[in-house]
């Protein structure tokens, strides 16, 4: 799909929803249109591409936590299969479909189309494990729904989390969703009354979500505590687990106690009951409160992103793209002055040697001689532009494919190997400049929309009405 294209379909969308963010939409725009004039994004790429605009909650987190059951209660059916041994062994998105029936649509569906937050995903699983991108649907399926529960946002049941057990395109996609994401549930469950047995997979879920500069969109479930009645060890379970998770550095504030009502264990002890009940809803209460939340989040999230991107550009891929097109343009100078002192050295031991240029007696054969000099210094130059821009293309391409792309884009043959470094970038950044400062204005327009609609921004949004 085509940026144009793209723009209006999100703009039909989002009409509906939050006319805040069509103004939103021209402001990627006039991004997109700068990423493609430096040439960090290719002409039928488009930042609005790098976000999800469905607002997204993910589940994640250690086998048979009662991550399928979880969800299950919070659309009130019975769409995820749950059971005591490893169950899912696929991402499973979910979203609002008109059907009554629910349909499963394999992961191509996602892989090839561009409103989902996993278009593409093939080419990054590829990337990491090559070959294993063709076959997008082992990794993911899609199950629509026809719930208002989940009207307007879109929730990932995950396959269970083992760090050891885990391939590359696994790890890839659990990253990208990490990032993606709204809100990410991560689930451990209090049958293991010792987190020590999933010390690698409770280090690469909290470390890879904890980097995240978005750290208070995860939250950390620990199920199951009904499990605990029968040795009245709730506290300690607790308190072991949360040890834990501090050691990996979380700050305890997102970190929830719940069981699951229709899969729990029968409780006898009617205060224990009563204890553990009260411990669940008022956690329960809290986590639901963020996942019907998340529609205002992503809004939040997509204008955020905007200022992010622009930040990003101004002040970290044109001083790389500067540099890398300075080496470009010293490389190709120097040599053109090695080539054309060589010629003059290989014409002065000719001459000395040979007499050469006596030889060349009449004009036109010194004009002629004059020219295939100038051909071989051009050909030469024009050689050495093309060969150091793909070498150095390919140096940055691990680092930073963008830089890799604007480099090769920069360097085409007539572009000249001096003007970079100098005020190419000036109006740029200016524009980048104004495109922050309105996304800030964006966020405010958000405020007041929310301030003055209700005093506590909460529960139900605009697409649920
Ligand atoms: N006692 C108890 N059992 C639960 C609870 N939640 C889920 N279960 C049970 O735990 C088992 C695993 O639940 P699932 O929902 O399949 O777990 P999952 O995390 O989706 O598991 P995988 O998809 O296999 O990774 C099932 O037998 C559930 O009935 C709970 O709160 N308490
Ligand atoms: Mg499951």
């Amino acid at each position: 799909m085509m940026p144009e294209e793209r723009y209006k379909k999100l703009k039909e969308y989002l009409s509906a929803e939050n006319p805040v963010l069509l103004d939103v939409i021209d402001k990627y725009k006039a991004l997109d249109k700068i990423g493609h004039k430096i040439g960090l994004i290719e002409h039928h790429e488009s930042y609005t591409s790098h976000i999800s605009w469905w607002p997204m909650i993910s589940i994640l987190g250690t086998f048979s936590a009662g991550k399928s059951s979880f969800i299950n209660d919070y659309i009130g059916q019975n769409l995820q299969q749950s059971g005591n041994h490893a169950i899912d062994d696929k991402f499973t998105v979910i979203c609002y479909g008109n059907n009554d029936e629910s349909v499963t649509l394999p992961g191509l569906a996602l892989d090839a189309d561009p409103r989902f937050p996993f278009y593409n995903i093939s080419e990054e699983i590829n990337i990491v494990d090559p070959g294993e991108g063709n076959r997008v649907n082992q990794y993911l399926q899609l199950k629509t729904l026809k719930s208002d529960k989940i009207k307007g946002k879109i929730l990932i049941d995950s396959p269970g989390f083992d760090a050891d057990s885990q391939r590359d395109g696994i790890l890839r996609i659990t990253n990208h969703m990490v990032e993606m994401s709204d809100l990410v549930l991560i689930f451990f469950d209090a049958r293991h009354p010792e987190p020590g047995a999933m010390r690698d997979t409770l280090e690469h879920l909290v470390g890879t979500t904890i980097e995240h500069k978005d750290a208070n969109k995860v939250l950390y479930i620990l199920n199951q505590i009904d499990t605990t009645a029968k040795e009245d060890n709730l506290e300690d379970v607790i308190s072991s687990w949360q040890r834990a998770l501090s050691k990996e550095g979380l700050i305890s504030g997102n970190f929830y106690s719940i069981y699951n009502e229709s899969a729990a264990n029968t409780i006898e002890d009617e205060a224990m009951l009563k204890r553990l009940k009260s411990k669940k809803d008022t956690d329960l209460a809290r986590i639901i409160d963020r996942m019907d939340k998340v529609s205002i989040e992503r809004a939040y999230r997509i204008i955020k992103a905007l200022e992010d991107f622009s930040k990003e550009i101004k002040e970290e891929k044109i001083p790389k793209l500067q540099e890398a097109l300075r080496e470009w343009g010293s490389r190709v100078l120097w040599t053109d002055v090695v080539v054309s002192v060589l010629l003059l050295v290989l014409v002065g031991v000719s001459q000395f040697q040979w007499h050469i240029l006596e030889s060349l007696n009449s004009t036109l054969s010194q004009i002629i001689a004059g020219g295939v000099m100038m051909l071989l210094i051009g050909a030469v130059h024009f050689k050495a532009r093309a060969f150091f821009a793909e070498r150095i293309a390919k140096k940055w391409a691990e680092k930073d494919i963008n830089i890799a792309k604007a480099v090769l884009h920069n360097t085409k043959w007539w572009r000249t190997i001096f003007g970079f470094g100098r005020n190419w970038h000036k109006g740029i950044k200016v524009k980048l400049d104004v495109l922050m400062t309105q996304g800030r204005e964006s966020i405010q327009k958000l405020n007041d929309q929310f301030v003055a609609s209700s005093p506590t921004p909460t529960s139900k949004t605009s697409v649920e009405k």
